[in-house]
């Protein structure tokens, strides 16, 4: 039977929605997140489609749950739920859960201001300020991130050729750079984006092969990240990055932005301790940080950090109940 009752608080960070899910949390095997991701998505994945889809969701809707923690040295786990499926990682996903988490109780810090939390992609840490029980910032210090592959060539259909590179920061992001076919976000629609993107995702699929050296079920180049010339004070850069089958990230997406960060960094262009100030395609902004230069098996990579806020905005009780026709969700593509 397909039927169950969620408590949910809902927050944006940055714009983009985060659902965290209070309760009905399934039970999941697994000695770590990444196996435990796996277990949901062979068995419980209703669930996710339930809570994220259409009625209950949208094509942005993206959460969390919150399990007790893998590791001795974490406080506790995320499992991330999305349009798309489970992300091993994701920056804004965490930025707002913490910050309902929080904000609710529900995360109980060993060292106030200070998280260590366990997630499918690995362990990052968090940082955190409360002023009068509200959570003014949340920084996070991400899982390695790295540039996977460069200058790989398309021929995209009624576009013409494009060169992009691929990077690593919690999910494999195909980055394009204003070049001769494509300007720059600023001189695109969101319409454009929705067209190609999914275009330019089957394409580079086909061409390459994007698997994390320590973990095989992290694969797949999943999202796009568009560039652009920022429109605020204080952005190094913006960004639309497309995900799922129709979303535009509102927030400037945390791994996006730590993905971006480590192919900067391997062509020389930002080093060690320098910040980047990252906006998204409604112009809010993250604040980005080469903390430290890394390496994955052999590969060299970066340890990147994220500062962002989330704004809880309500409380949801959702059932969902299998006489509903539409019980699992529905997406329009
Ligand atoms: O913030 O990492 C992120 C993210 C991934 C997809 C949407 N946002």
């Amino acid at each position: 039977m397909r039927q169950g009752t969620y408590f949910c608080i809902d927050a944006h960070t940055c714009g983009n929605p985060v659902r965290l899910v209070t309760s009905g949390h399934p039970d999941l095997s697994g000695k770590n997140m990444s196996e435990k991701r796996q277990h949901f998505l062979q068995h419980h994945d209703w669930v996710r489609t339930s809570l994220m889809f259409e009625p209950r969701g949208h094509d942005m809707m993206s959460g969390a749950f919150l399990y007790p923690p893998c590791s001795d040295n974490a406080d506790a786990a995320i499992l991330f739920i999305e349009t798309s499926g489970c992300l091993p990682m994701c920056g804004h996903g965490t930025i707002g859960a913490v910050t309902a988490g929080l904000e609710a109780g529900l995360l109980k810090p060993r060292r106030p201001g200070l998280l260590t939390l366990d997630v499918p992609a690995g362990q990052i840490r968090v940082e955190y300020h409360i002023v009068d029980g509200k959570v003014e910032w949340v920084k996070l210090f991400n899982v390695a991130s790295y540039l996977a592959y460069q200058n790989v060539q398309l021929e995209v259909p009624d576009l013409g050729t494009l060169v992009v590179d691929i990077a690593y920061g919690g999910n494999f992001y195909i980055i394009v750079e204003p070049q001769e076919n494509f300007p720059g976000i600023e001189h695109w629609s969101a319409e454009q984006i929705l067209r190609f993107s999914p275009i330019v995702r089957t394409l580079v699929n086909k061409q390459v092969i994007c698997v994390h050296p320590q973990d095989q079920t992290v694969k797949g180049a999943s999202h796009l990240l568009w560039t652009g010339e920022p429109s605020k004070q204080g952005s190094a850069a913006a960004n639309a990055v497309f995900y799922g089958d129709k979303a535009i990230d509102r927030s400037p997406c945390g791994t996006g932005t730590s993905a971006r960060m480590a192919q900067l960094f391997s062509k020389g262009k930002l080093a060690v301790g320098q910040e980047f100030v990252h906006e998204s395609f409604i112009g809010s902004q993250f604040v980005g940080c080469v903390e430290q230069a890394t390496e994955i098996k052999g590969t060299p990579a970066i340890l990147p950090s994220v500062k962002g806020w989330a704004k809880v905005f309500g409380q949801n009780c959702i059932t969902v109940d299998d006489s509903d026709p539409y019980a699992l969700g529905f997406q329009v593509i």
